[in-house]
């Protein structure tokens, strides 16, 4: 399988994560976004948002990364990352759909306010738009705070909504964004991060951020 990255994209992270979660091996190929290769023919042809990831298994092409990492959880199904048992599988959806409509995008705006911006140099920050952001990650956060209280999974077993809601934190620091009064959910970030595949997946955005 090869699979169409980009390694500062929290996204591209998750799949890289479960996958080797799981111990499935995928061609990484790097795309240039800055240099504007998810714009060719060629890559439009696959997914016709311009966007990383894109997971292509023989002649099946899927994108979308919560998609992409429920497809790899059934080639396993043994490992239950995705289970089958209805209830367990609605409260995983249940945090990835919370995490792509909700806490992903707040993240995500506020990373690219007070870090990605300067990084690609692309101006200053917004206050107007990080003072809303910090708002709204403070109120999902104390969401998720409950969500993990008694639990070191969100849905009770390790799943891929532990590495949706994972790489919505991949910069934190630099983002500056505290779990100080946040316990539950510092000690399932630490949890999360201290497995081999999360290591493994985050060693390149490492190299990226100079770390
Ligand atoms: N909802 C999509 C989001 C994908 C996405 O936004 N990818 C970004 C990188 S983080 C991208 O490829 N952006 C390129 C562009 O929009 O030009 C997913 O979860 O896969």
């Amino acid at each position: 399988m090869r699979l169409y990255n980009a390694n500062f994209s929290p996204n591209a992270l998750r799949v890289r994560a479960v996958a080797l979660e799981l111990g499935i091996d995928l061609e990484i190929i790097e795309v240039d976004i800055r240099g504007g290769d998810n714009r060719s023919d060629e890559f439009l042809s696959m997914n016709p948002n311009g966007k990383v990831p894109v997971l292509v298994d023989d002649d099946f092409v899927i994108w979308e990364s919560r998609a992409i990492n429920s497809y790899l959880a059934s080639k396993k199904p043994e490992r239950g990352l995705h289970p089958d048992d209805p209830k367990s599988r609605a409260t995983v959806d249940q945090w990835l759909y919370w995490q792509a409509i909700h806490l992903g995008p707040a993240m995500q705006k506020l990373s690219f306010e007070r870090f990605l911006k300067a990084k690609f140099g692309m101006g200053d920050p917004d206050q107007g738009v990080v003072e809303a952001e910090q708002k709204n990650v403070d109120q999902f956060l104390a969401v998720l705070e409950i969500g993990l209280a008694d639990k070191d999974w969100i849905a009770g077993d390790l799943s891929v909504a532990d590495f949706a809601l994972a790489s919505t934190f991949m910069y934190r620091a630099q983002s500056d964004i505290s779990l100080d009064d946040l316990p539950n959910v510092a000690a399932w970030i630490e949890r999360l991060e201290a497995r081999q595949s999360w290591k493994d997946a985050f060693a390149p955005v490492r190299k990226l951020l100079g770390l």
